[in-house]
């Protein structure tokens, strides 16, 4: 079945507005407590690039309750076929998808629940235009991988499972799509297997939070402050904006995780 341009082809996304409890998210390594005016600003600055980038953007309230939920992407998976529910694999993660599900279904979403004792968060998960890539990692787990991958396969999907590096948290925080046949990743993934049939791009050398950016349309979405990744991309005649993330990166977050995108008709 053709897929072309389901990986970077969008017209809606859903975000969450960070809510004040987001000083508290977590994080691998304590790098300072994320500001929450400025991590606000860097919000407001992320959905005007979406906008500008072609979106319609749904921006749902703040949740207290689960202090990373501002990180959407980790609780559901968007695609054609509908909204597929996932399980954040770390605790205090776990309750966003039952939060979301009553908010997207009163947008008129379809939504496919969540089916398996396992555990899988969205950053796991790179769509791509031939296939479906899920990182098993510390939020990842092989259950949760198996039921994702007979719910898309059911739907025609070839869908690979694939190792995170041990020393970052999603597969996506290393890795995106740049079009239907390229992708970007760190030195450490670059070369790995389930990219053959790719033309990759290696992220330079010390940029290497740059991997997690995102195509939106015909738009390229990278964090601010990695000038060779922005040199080297501009270069390859992509339509590149910078977009700071300052305050989400100091927990472990980027530019993906902060929204779902989609394609929706009508
Ligand atoms: C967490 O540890 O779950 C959050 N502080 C960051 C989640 C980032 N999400 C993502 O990369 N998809």
């Amino acid at each position: 079945m053709s897929r072309q341009g389901i990986s970077y082809r969008f017209t809606h996304a859903v975000t969450r507005k960070p809510s004040h409890s987001v000083v508290r998210g977590l994080r691998a390594i304590d790098r300072g407590t994320p500001d929450f005016e400025i991590f606000e600003t860097e919000h407001r600055l992320y959905l005007a690039a979406l906008r500008h980038a072609g979106l319609k953007v749904t921006t749902l309230e703040t949740c207290e309750e689960f202090p990373d939920s501002v990180f959407i992407e980790d609780a559901a998976l968007c695609l054609p076929e509908g909204v597929v529910m996932l399980r954040p694999g770390t605790p205090s993660r776990t309750g966003e998808s039952a939060q979301l599900v009553p908010e997207l279904a009163a947008m008129g979403l379809h939504i496919h629940p969540h089916g398996s004792d396992g555990y899988i968060d969205g950053g796991d998960i790179l769509v791509t235009d031939s296939a479906v890539l899920a990182g098993l990692s510390n939020r990842t787990d092989r259950a949760g991988f198996e039921w994702l991958k007979a719910l898309l396969q059911s739907w025609d999907y070839k869908v690979m499972a694939v190792e995170t590096p041990q020393q970052v948290l999603h597969f996506k925080s290393d890795c995106c799509v740049l079009d239907s046949s390229t992708i970007m990743a760190t030195s450490r993934l670059a070369g790995k297997a389930c990219f053959s049939g790719f033309r990759v791009l290696t992220v330079p050398s010390g940029e290497e939070p740059a991997a997690n950016s995102i195509r939106v349309n015909d738009s390229l979405l990278i964090p601010d402050g990695f000038p060779e990744t922005a040199e080297m991309l501009v270069r390859e005649g992509y339509s590149v904006v910078t977009v700071p993330v300052s305050q989400a990166s100091l927990l472990d977050g980027g530019l993906s995780c902060m929204s779902l995108r989609f394609r929706r008709c009508g």
